[in-house]
């Protein structure tokens, strides 16, 4: 079984396309008994302890995870975790920039062939990367805590949807972003 994953709207928008995504997936029949899905909420706290109540809850082969990066023109498979938090769309002011954990490897590198994930997306025309930071907000932290219980991970951001209307960022259509996703779900195991 697949855990696969994508976040609740967060900041200014009322929309998420991870979450659009993830409902488009769920409801193909035809991922019914290999996929789980699960929607979490973009806290620093209850987002992390969601998804590990999760893992926890059954063995996953592996556990993909989707999330928006506004302004990025590509999907973007992530690299790197790292065991910060820096207050970044969030209007909680009391969320001061600090380690996740403490006494806890400072990043975690993927070392899965994610090149190979990459140019199966770019044989489908989609724009595609590999990133070497997921920020320091939410998205980085699950995926902290996935590699931090050594379950195969892996987290990808999409770019905005043409109808959040974010004037003058790039955006993909949501065609492109839930092929991309079919793709990696498919492959990720
Ligand atoms: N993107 C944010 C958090 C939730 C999401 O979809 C991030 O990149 O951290």
């Amino acid at each position: 079984m697949i855990l696969v994953t994508a976040f609740e709207p967060f900041g200014n928008s009322s929309l998420n396309p991870s979450q659009l995504v993830l409902q488009a997936l769920e409801k193909n029949l035809k991922y019914s008994r290999t996929h789980k899905f699960l929607l979490l909420p973009v806290d620093y706290q209850t987002g992390p302890e969601v998804l590990l109540k999760a893992l926890r809850s059954e063995k996953f082969q592996a556990c993909i995870s989707f999330g928006q990066a506004g302004g990025r023109s590509k999907i973007s498979l992530e690299r790197v975790a790292i065991n910060w938090k820096e207050k970044d769309f969030n209007l909680d002011q009391s969320i001061k920039p600090g380690p996740l954990v403490i006494n806890e490897p400072e990043a975690f590198i993927n070392n899965e062939d994610l090149l190979a994930l990459k140019l199966k997306l770019l044989e489908h025309n989609l724009p595609a990367e590999i990133s070497l930071s997921a920020g320091a907000y939410v998205c980085n932290a699950v995926y902290y805590f996935a590699m931090k219980e050594k379950i195969k991970s892996l987290f990808v951001h999409l770019p905005f949807l043409p109808e959040q209307n974010q004037s003058g960022q790039p955006s993909l259509s949501f065609q492109q972003q839930r092929l991309a996703a079919e793709i990696l779900i498919e492959n990720f195991n």
